[in-house]
């Protein structure tokens, strides 16, 4: 006789724009099915097909699962472990951690962790921890979107106040320029982009499905389109289209930037983007017919130039007036404000030791772990990078040095955790209490315990007050509870209100839509939108964006996007057979027919990636869905499963853009060749 049958709301911590509400079905306690909220305004019932697949199938199975602490029992890097109890694990670490800080510092401690879980809790208590022990961050968002925050940090004085989806019901058009919702966000494809009444204009190289179903699409070579925007301003200037009268009142540096639009004619943005003029035209007079919102992606700014993208992107928004009013604004990301949320609650930076260490960039984690004075220790935590990282053959080759500590924290064994010579087992979202806020929708969810963690995992938050309690620390907040912080955070919050509500609706929302900016105050040092900029020409940029761009690859070299793919989130759900198996034994490589004819590579065949950082054995596929001199291999696969141990970042330089010290991963430049072997 199956026993009693239960619903939980809950919300999907992905690092997604989503943000879906989940239900729980469950029998005895137990979880029996996975599924979307009917009731949430994103999911409306539906998870997407990779989480559908995931959350019902290695989630749920502890043979998938890190389930006990491990040490390693072989040689660093082979995988080999035995389980420990808890104390024991906790004993080690900490005793390590004490040797370290007394003879070296706690700065050659290095810890890196991203979005693997984006719930507020999971993602940001274990920070108090690292606050305390003075250790080295990686800069979390430059392994993907600091250009983008450094660029619009110049000209709107943050990045993380965008438009509310909401307000799409007020706009003329929706200009989605290097995001591709089709596989990043797919509900805001399936729902919001359909049901909107505005006409749809999508930039990128790429054909996606999100582009192909587009009222128009523009298909750029990768890393031009400041041209594009300049071309488009031109077009606005030209035709009389520019809102003189808010870029007096709400803008500074107008005039230095009209200084430099006369000879970037569509025809010229022709040339330097390879889109026809008249598309261009076509796009800025869409853009122009009204209110407009317009989606900074965050595969926009992975590029070279990509801070002085942003910036001359956000310029069209403001040459247009779109901020301020119904249906007008601009979006990276949505932070906490709007709901009333300061992730500084969770984090804890008082706890920062006076001589707390400075962060640095992901692109140099190779090179800061081989450096045997620098560091001594690296933790992970919510991230993968043997996977996720650039110069993977030489970022593992550096996580076998015996002298560095490696500490991995991860709900799965990955290629990251196998170099480890401690795991612990984190529980996952369906484990424990937290919360989780969309970075799109206003929505915050809750996050709530569906059932025990596997054997023994435990939530970060749980782990991390074990590591400080073995450190022999005494301060209350690395020892605070989650009810506390969630209970604090609520009633704070917008919504005002308890975990005990929340978690009965599943979700809340600030009613809405809201406008962005409506006061048209703006956190610049001058308040109004910077197009020119003081503080970026102190840090070394130009004062105004430039019409620069990406000149075509020489040498017979391609350059190699490789953004979100439909079956993964980042670097989880390889290990799902399901979706393994839709995936193929080989990464697949898109070419354009006339690059694949020049090569003599035909649909299927084997070929060889390389370049100077590493090289790639993958499958041939032909299609116009990428522009010629641009090849197309979705991120996400392990390198552990591979036959060829390695994914696509074996190519990856790991060179910066020019913000933030940022990836610039969609810069990648190779060459292709056919395989002997089939
Ligand atoms: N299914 C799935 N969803 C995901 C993820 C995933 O791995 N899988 N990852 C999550 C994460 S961490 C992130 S950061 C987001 C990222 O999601 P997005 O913001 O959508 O970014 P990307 O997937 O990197 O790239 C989006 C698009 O940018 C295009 N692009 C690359 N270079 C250029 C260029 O020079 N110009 C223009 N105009 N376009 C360019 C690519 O062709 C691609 O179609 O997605 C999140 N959602
Ligand atoms: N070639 C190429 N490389 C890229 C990109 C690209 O476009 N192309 N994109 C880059 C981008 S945008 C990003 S954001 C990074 C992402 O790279 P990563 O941050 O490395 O990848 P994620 O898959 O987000 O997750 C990291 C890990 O978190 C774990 N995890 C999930 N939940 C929990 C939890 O509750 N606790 C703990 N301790 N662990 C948990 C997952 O199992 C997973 O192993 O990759 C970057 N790498
Ligand atoms: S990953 Fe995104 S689309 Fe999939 S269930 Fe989670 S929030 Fe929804
Ligand atoms: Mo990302």
């Amino acid at each position: 006789m199956p026993g009693p049958k239960d619903i939980v709301k809950t919300t999907c911590p992905r690092d997604c724009y989503d943000g879906c509400g989940i239900a729980v079905i469950r029998r005895d306690g137990r979880i029996s099915k996975v599924v979307g909220d009917p009731d949430h305004p994103t999911s409306r019932g539906a998870l997407c097909g990779k989480c559908a697949l995931a959350y019902n199938g290695v989630f749920l199975d502890p043979a998938a699962r890190l389930t006990q602490p491990l040490v390693r029992s072989g040689p660093k890097g082979g995988g080999q472990f035995r389980p420990v109890p808890w104390d024991e694990a906790i004993g080690r670490v900490t005793d390590r951690f004490k040797a370290i800080v007394a003879e070296t510092g706690g700065h050659a401690i290095v810890h890196a962790h991203y979005t693997g879980t984006c719930s507020m809790l999971a993602g940001g208590f274990p920070m108090r921890f690292f606050h305390r022990l003075g250790a080295t961050e990686v800069e979390p968002d430059s392994i993907c979107n600091n250009a983008g925050h450094v660029a619009l940090g110049y000209v709107l004085g943050t990045s993380a106040d965008g438009f509310d989806p909401r307000t799409a019901k007020d706009t003329a058009c929706i200009l989605v320029w290097g995001a591709n919702p089709s596989a990043s966000a797919p509900h805001a494809h399936k729902h919001w982009l359909q049901e909107t009444p505005a006409k749809v204009v999508v930039i990128d190289p790429v054909r996606h499905a999100t582009a192909a179903e587009a009222d128009l699409h523009l298909q750029p070579r990768p890393g031009t389109d400041a041209a594009l925007a300049f071309a488009m301003l031109h077009v606005l200037r030209r035709d009389g289209l520019i809102d003189r009268a808010f870029l007096d009142a709400h803008t500074v540096g107008w005039d230095e930037i009209e200084a430099l639009l006369e000879p970037c004619t569509p025809a010229w943005a022709a040339v330097a983007s390879g889109v026809p003029a008249e598309r261009i035209e076509q796009a800025a007079r869409l853009y122009a017919a009204g209110p407009a919102l317009l989606w900074l992606g965050q595969g926009l700014q992975r590029q070279r130039q990509g801070g002085n993208i942003f910036r001359a992107c956000a310029a069209l928004a403001a040459a247009r007036g779109n901020f301020g009013k119904p249906g007008a604004g601009l979006y990276y990301l949505n932070g906490g404000r709007s709901r009333g949320i300061d992730s500084r609650t969770v984090n804890a930076p008082r706890l920062k030791t006076p001589d707390y260490p400075a962060s640095f960039s992901q692109m140099d984690l190779t090179r800061r772990l081989e450096d045997e004075a620098a560091t001594r220790a690296f933790v992970t935590w919510n991230i993968n990078p043997a996977a996720s990282s650039p110069e993977q053959a030489r970022l593992h080759r550096t996580l076998t040095r015996e002298s560095l500590y490696n500490v991995a924290i991860d709900i799965f064994p990955t290629d990251t955790t196998a170099f480890a010579d401690v795991v612990l087992p984190a529980a996952s979202f369906l484990e424990f209490d937290d919360l989780a806020k969309s970075y799109f929708h206003l929505t915050l969810g809750a996050q709530a315990k569906c059932q025990e963690p596997p054997g023994e995992a435990l939530p970060n938050q749980e782990i991390f007050r074990r590591l400080a309690r073995g450190m022999g620390w005494t301060e209350p907040e690395l020892f605070e509870d989650d009810a506390s912080i969630i209970a604090h955070i609520l009633k704070r919050s917008v919504f005002a209100t308890d975990f005990a509500t929340l978690k009965a609706k599943g979700w809340m929302i600030p009613p809405g839509p809201v406008i962005m900016f409506a006061d048209l105050k703006f956190p610049t040092p001058s308040g109004r939108i910077e197009l020119a900029s003081a503080a970026a020409e102190a840090d070394g940029h130009p004062r105004v964006p430039q019409p620069w761009f990406d000149a075509p690859t020489e040498g017979g070299r391609l350059r190699l996007l490789s953004p979100a793919d439909v079956w993964l989130m980042n670097d989880l759900y390889f290990n799902e057979p399901k979706i393994a198996s839709k995936l193929g034994p080989e990464p697949i490589v898109m070419f354009h027919p006339s690059d694949a004819r020049r090569l003599n590579i035909g649909e299927g065949d084997a070929i060889e990636l390389g370049n100077a950082t590493g090289t790639l054995a993958a499958r041939a596929r032909i299609g116009d869905a990428v522009p010629e001199g641009t090849l197309l291999s979705h991120k996400g696969r392990w390198p552990g499963r591979e036959r060829q141990r390695r994914n696509v970042n074996a190519l990856n330089p790991g060179q910066k853009s020019d913000m933030g010290e940022s990836s610039c991963v969609h810069g990648i430049e190779v060459t292709a060749r056919r395989r002997a072997t089939t």
